[in-house]
């Protein structure tokens, strides 16, 4: 953190006509200079065109700012550029910004992984040094307010691999010691074609018990899986079958039963990006990464979602042979200890909301790897404690979940969850603008009918506000913003109506790989954006999107807001608090925010929860913090004040242990 504070303005606006406006105006303006002949020669350089121009002048007018809020763009300069694909927002006010390799398949061959941290209210930067390529990890903030990193990128995808390959089950007999396979081990088939591991790997030792029935020991051998690539190139080495295979440097026939692989079939086929077990904690205070115990599987594409008593769950993500992990597992931030739970079939980074039960609502959002099957792509109540998973079917365009977005409505009492978007399997055409909500306590839970987005969206980012609204921004029609289809449509989703209200054009496009993070002085920052081409007939490959933008909502316009002043910095959930604001009277309702943490349309954790008050005199209030853990689970929260007319406070840090 050692950057000159620099502040963001002047504003650099984008040309873009609001659509609704656009023409009528553009109309209006022409006609003023013919008539006129004057105002060309004062025409500021914002605008390419007369139109932007126009543009510029009529989004930072006081009337339109307080009816549709104004994007801006951060100065940040070009050595601190990442790109924006994991973020959150830290209890100290810094964002996180996690690239690792940064979907560069160079950068990932040169070990080149890169994190940003950024205060947006000071512009300090600082590039933090990352040890590993948690391109494509599960985040999440923990109780202590650290954040846990779990997975990443092992190895890149191969469109077109010239050495067959597959995955390897190495199956270890040895009660005696665990194996350890280094990177490079070969595998030989009967036919003797050969296989080398593309990673180090230890396989534990067996377990033996003696039998209650018979009296005799049992074996039971411990397995690990690694990817294999054929030593020779081309068809050569192509299996069909699973075939048992002879591991380098074992000899005889007796090392060969102790330890062995068991290949699936090898093939010249398409492999899938493949994952890891790593896992780190990011310190706050010391602003560095910290290796924790690994996971039990590996995992790329991974959600990891709070439970009510802190516990994380991991679900979903590709293993290290680039198949979907259907095991769950769970993380305990009081040892550090992962472990193993039962299996369910999600697609890759599951949205999974803790519900008021200790539950877990799955929506049916993901962000795109795993079987179109019904079985793991229909909405439903998941136990990982117990494994058992409910359906929930009747969701509108179930085949359109694929790229959708899923938020936790304010506030989290009310348990209704909404589904916004989202497009096919893959890189289908199909794209939907429908959103649904559903009430998750109800006794016999229905998805009910919500507005369409302005249009078919992939990739909406969604982020809760403290004003019970939640912004939509951004997007594309079609897979990762082909035919040039990134989406600057805004709207804020207005809970209490069910309704839409408009919002200013973003000024970025931005589709896959991006996500929004509310700030605790209530804008909204915006970040990523990976799109494949940028026209329509998809000959201009674009590469990442670094820009990073604050939106200000409405309600930073709309005069005098509200000021929590002070509060306890730690609240107790059931326990009864002092909060003193500026004007009591005017307060309306608290919202206690989990601070943002988002990655490929997902974001579990995000949630608001109302906290009752009563008036307590002397500019006080007596705030009553909720008991259910499931309601609100161990976390830093911003706590917002919000008045009459839906302009809320700066958040206020609190701790809720
Ligand atoms: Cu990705």
């Amino acid at each position: 953190m050692s950057n000159p504070p620099t502040l963001a303005f002047p504003f650099q606006v984008e040309t873009r006509r609001k659509k609704r406006t656009g023409r009528r105006l553009l109309g209006l303006l022409t006609g003023l200079l013919v008539a006129g002949g004057v105002l060309a020669a004062n025409v500021p350089t914002v605008g390419a065109t007369v139109n932007g121009w126009y543009h510029h002048y009529q989004i930072t007018q006081k009337a339109y700012e307080q009816k549709y809020g104004l994007w801006t763009k951060l100065n940040i300069p070009v050595k601190y550029r990442v790109n924006g694909i994991h973020s959150t927002l830290l209890h100290n006010g810094d964002v996180l910004i996690m690239a690792g390799s940064g979907n560069n398949q160079s950068f990932f061959n040169a070990g080149t992984f890169k994190t940003l941290l950024l205060n947006p209210v000071t512009m300090q930067e600082k590039l933090i040094p990352t040890p590993w390529d948690l391109f494509c990890a599960g985040h999440i903030e923990l109780p202590d307010g650290n954040i846990l990193i779990a997975g990443g990128t092992a190895r890149y995808e191969n469109l077109n691999p010239t050495n067959a390959g597959g995955s390897m089950t190495i199956v270890n007999n040895d009660v005696q010691q665990a194996w350890t396979l280094p990177k490079g081990t070969i595998f030989t088939a009967p036919n003797g074609a050969q296989f080398k591991s593309a990673f180090d790997l230890t396989v534990p030792r067996a377990t033996e018990k003696v039998s209650a029935v018979t009296g005799k020991a049992v074996v039971t051998a411990s397995q690990q899986n690694v990817w294999v690539d054929a030593v020779r190139k081309g068809k050569g080495s192509l299996e069909a079958n699973a075939l048992q295979y002879q591991v380098q440097g074992l000899l005889g026939p007796q090392s060969n039963a102790m330890l062995y692989g068991v290949g699936s079939a090898m093939t010249l086929q398409k492999q899938d990006f493949q994952g890891l077990k790593d896992a780190y904690i990011y310190n706050v205070k010391e602003e560095k990464f910290v290796k924790v115990n690994s996971m039990n599987y590996a995992r790329w594409y991974p959600t990891l979602a709070e439970m009510g008593n802190g516990m994380v769950m991991a679900m979903s993500g590709l293993n290290g042979a680039g198949q979907v992990t259907m095991n769950t597992e769970s993380y305990n931030p009081a040892n550090g200890a992962w472990t193993s739970l039962g299996a369910h079939g999600f697609p890759t980074y599951p949205a999974t909301f803790l519900t008021e039960n200790g539950q877990l609502f799955f929506t049916g959002s993901n962000a795109g790897y795993g079987p179109s099957t019904a079985a793991w792509r229909t909405p439903g109540f998941y136990n990982p404690w117990t494994n058992a998973f409910t359906p929930v079917p009747g969701i509108a365009d179930p085949q359109d979940l694929e790229t959708s977005a899923s938020v936790l409505l304010p506030p989290a009492q009310n348990q209704k969850i909404m589904v916004l978007g989202g497009g096919g399997v893959g890189q289908s055409d199909s794209a939907t603008a429908r959103t649904r909500l559903i009430d998750v306590a109800a006794p016999n839970p229905q998805w009910v009918t919500g507005p369409n987005l302005a249009e078919p969206t992939r990739y909406p980012i969604t982020v809760l506000l403290p004003s019970d609204q939640v912004l939509v921004t951004g997007g594309s029609r079609y897979y990762r913003g082909m035919h040039g289809s990134d989406n600057r449509d805004t709207r804020i989703y207005n809970v209490a109506s069910n309704t839409f209200s408009w919002a200013a054009d973003s000024i970025t496009g931005r589709d896959y790989h991006s996500g929004g993070i509310l700030l605790p002085n209530g804008s909204v920052l915006t970040l990523g954006g990976n799109p494949l081409f940028g026209n329509k007939q998809d000959t201009e490959p674009q590469t990442f999107n670094q820009e990073i933008d604050v939106y200000y909502p409405p309600y930073m316009f709309q005069g005098n807001r509200p000021a929590i002043q002070s509060a306890p910095s730690v609240m107790n959930p059931g326990g009864s608090y002092l909060v003193k604001v500026s004007d009591p009277s005017s307060i309306k309702y608290l919202r206690l925010m989990r601070p943002d943490n988002p990655t490929h349309v997902t974001d579990v954790n995000a949630r608001s929860v109302g906290v009752s008050f009563t008036q307590a005199g002397n500019g006080y209030l007596r705030v009553s913090i909720p008991a259910n853990g499931n309601i609100i689970p161990p976390s830093y929260y911003m706590l917002f004040a919000v008045n009459g007319t839906g302009v809320p406070s700066t958040g206020y840090w609190v701790q809720v242990p």
